[in-house]
């Protein structure tokens, strides 16, 4: 019969980093506070959560690469909000954060969960943070939890 992976949806034991970019806080907190919500009523303990904030969400790859070497955390969630309304450069922001961390994940075998928001407008960003369209954070805490135990048992 063919071998079948799949996660059990609990964070019970594991440790998480959570990497938030300040710039649009207005909106990133709203993230922030669904991926922790959702991490501790999947079992992570508050003390196994660490959160390192940067300011924006150009500055995100290069602190979720120091996270995941350090190797002490099961998954990194990285959160941040690109509005392409408010910037000229809402491409090359937005790229190359996205690039940086999936080339993260991919040197360091550390899975680090997307939650950067990418939309045309600030309103399209608020209902993606807890509003109207669910939450984007908690959705990415849901991938990282369900990530560390793919990996656990590969
Ligand atoms: N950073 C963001 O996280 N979101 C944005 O929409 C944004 N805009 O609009 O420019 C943004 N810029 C800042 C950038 O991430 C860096 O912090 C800055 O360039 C300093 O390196």
């Amino acid at each position: 019969m063919a071998r079948s992976v799949s996660a059990q949806l609990t964070g019970t034991g594991r440790r998480f980093a959570v990497a938030v970019a300040r710039f649009n806080g207005h909106v990133v907190e709203g993230l922030v506070a669904g991926a922790i919500d959702c991490l501790l009523r999947h079992g992570v303990k508050d003390e196994d959560i660490t959160i390192v904030r940067v300011p924006g969400a150009w500055e995100l790859p290069v602190v979720v690469k120091k996270l995941a070497e350090g190797k002490k955390h099961h998954a990194i969630i990285a959160l941040g909000c690109v509005i392409r309304g408010e910037t000229p450069h809402f491409d090359y922001v937005a790229g190359e954060c996205a690039k940086g961390l999936a080339a993260v994940a991919l040197q360091t075998g550390v899975p680090v969960a997307m939650g950067v928001l990418t939309t045309d407008t600030t309103d399209q960003a608020i209902a993606r943070a807890g509003l109207k369209a669910g939450n984007k954070g908690v959705d990415a805490a849901m991938a990282a939890i369900e990530m560390a135990g793919v990996l656990e048992q590969l």
